[in-house]
C-alpha cells in the first residue's frame, strides 16, 4: 500500500467527508484528522490542504490546513479571489441595497468583485440603469445571458487562474451560469414563481469545480452581508471607491458626507461622479451601520 503527503483544495465538505483535488488532479475522499477538532477549526471549502493519500482506494486524511487569505460565512469557505455578484436585469426586481452591500463586504475582505448582469436577452431589461448606477464606482461589470449563452466567455476568462465564487439574489440565475460553463454538470435550476413565492433559494450545498483554464467556480445560495456591526459609521465612505477619492477634501475631518456644508461627496454628485442612486443607499446603509455601532456593546 503506498502512502504519500500530497497538496490540494477542498471542493466540497459533506457529513465529515472532504472532497480533495490534489495539485497532480487526483480526487481524494478524505477524513480530517482529530487535531482540528480540538483547535476549533475544521477544513472548508476553498481550503488548500496537505493530505496524507492513500492510492489504493483514493482516500485521505487532512494533515494541514494552509493558512487562508480570506473566510465567507453562511455559506463557509475559504480563499475566494472573486465576488461574481449576479444581478438580474428583469426579474427578480434588482435589489440594489443587496449589491451594494456585498460590494462592501468585498471591500472588506479585499476580494475582487465583479458585477455581472444576467437576463439581457429579456425585453424591457434594466441593463442600462444598473451599468449608470455602478459605472462611477470603476467595478467590473459585464452583461451575459446564461439563457442564450451571451457573453459567457467574458465569465470564463474572469475564472482563469482565480477561484470565483458567484452569489446573489435566488433566481438571478447563478446555477444557470455555472451550468453554461459545465453543461455536463446539469445542475437543478429554479424556476422563478416558485422561488419568490417561497423565497427560497433552489441551491441549497455548496462545491467548487475546477475550469480548464487554472480556476474554480463556486456556486452558493448567496452569502450573508457583512455584519453592520463590525463597521465604524465614519469609515463606511472609504469602502466606496467613488467616494474615498474625495472625502479628504471635505470641511470637516469627520464629515459623514449626509448633512455637513462643504461635503466633497455632495460635489461628486453634481459631476454625476457618484450616482444619486447609489448615494441614496448609502444614506440608508449609514442609518443601519450607525444604528448597529450604537448598540454594539448591548
Ligand atoms: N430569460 C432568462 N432567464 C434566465 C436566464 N438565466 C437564468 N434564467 C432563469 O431564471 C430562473 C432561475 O435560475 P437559477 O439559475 O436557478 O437561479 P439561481 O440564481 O441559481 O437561484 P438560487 O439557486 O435560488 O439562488 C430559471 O427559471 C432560469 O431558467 C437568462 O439569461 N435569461
Ligand atoms: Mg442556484
Ligand atoms: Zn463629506
Amino acid at each position: 500500500m503506498s502512502e504519500c503527503a500530497k497538496n490540494g483544495l477542498i471542493l466540497k465538505g459533506i457529513g465529515g467527508f472532504y472532497t480533495v483535488i490534489t495539485d497532480d488532479e487526483f480526487i481524494y475522499t478524505c477524513k480530517a484528522r482529530g487535531r482540528f477538532r480540538k483547535d476549533k477549526t475544521s477544513p472548508i471549502v476553498g481550503d488548500r490542504v496537505e493530505i496524507l493519500c492513500n492510492d489504493s482506494d483514493f482516500t485521505g486524511s487532512i494533515l494541514e490546513i494552509c493558512e487562508r487569505r480570506n473566510e465567507l460565512v453562511r455559506p463557509t469557505v475559504a480563499n475566494i479571489d472573486k465576488l461574481l455578484i449576479v444581478i438580474s436585469a428583469s426579474s427578480p426586481k434588482q435589489d440594489l441595497v443587496l449589491l451594494d452591500k456585498l460590494l462592501i463586504t468585498c471591500e472588506i475582505l479585499n476580494i475582487t468583485p465583479v458585477i455581472i448582469i444576467n437576463k439581457i436577452d429579456e425585453a424591457d431589461n434594466d441593463k442600462q440603469m444598473i451599468i449608470s448606477e455602478y459605472t462611477p464606482s470603476g467595478y467590473k461589470i459585464h452583461t451575459v445571458s446564461a439563457a442564450m449563452g451571451t457573453n459567457i466567455d467574458l465569465i470564463m476568462n474572469e475564472l482563469e487562474k482565480s477561484v470565483c465564487c458567484l452569489t446573489g439574489q435566488s433566481a438571478v440565475g447563478k446555477t444557470s451560469i455555472v451550468n453554461r460553463i459545465f453543461p455536463e454538470l446539469n445542475l437543478e435550476v429554479g424556476s422563478l414563481s416558485e422561488k419568490t413565492d417561497r423565497g427560497k433559494h433552489a441551491t441549497r450545498h455548496v462545491e467548487l469545480w475546477k475550469t480548464n483554464n487554472g480556476g474554480a467556480v463556486l456556486d452558493t445560495p448567496g452569502f450573508s452581508v457583512f455584519d453592520a456591526f463590525d463597521i465604524e459609521p465614519n469609515k463606511l465612505c472609504e469602502y466606496y471607491p467613488e467616494m474615498r477619492r474625495n472625502t479628504n477634501q471635505c470641511r470637516f475631518i469627520d464629515c459623514s458626507h449626509i448633512n455637513e456644508p462643504d461635503c466633497s461627496v455632495k460635489a461628486l454628485l453634481v459631476e454625476n461622479k457618484l450616482s444619486h442612486g447609489r448615494y441614496e443607499r448609502y444614506k440608508k446603509i449609514f442609518a443601519e451601520v450607525s444604528q448597529a455601532y450604537k448598540h454594539r456593546f448591548d
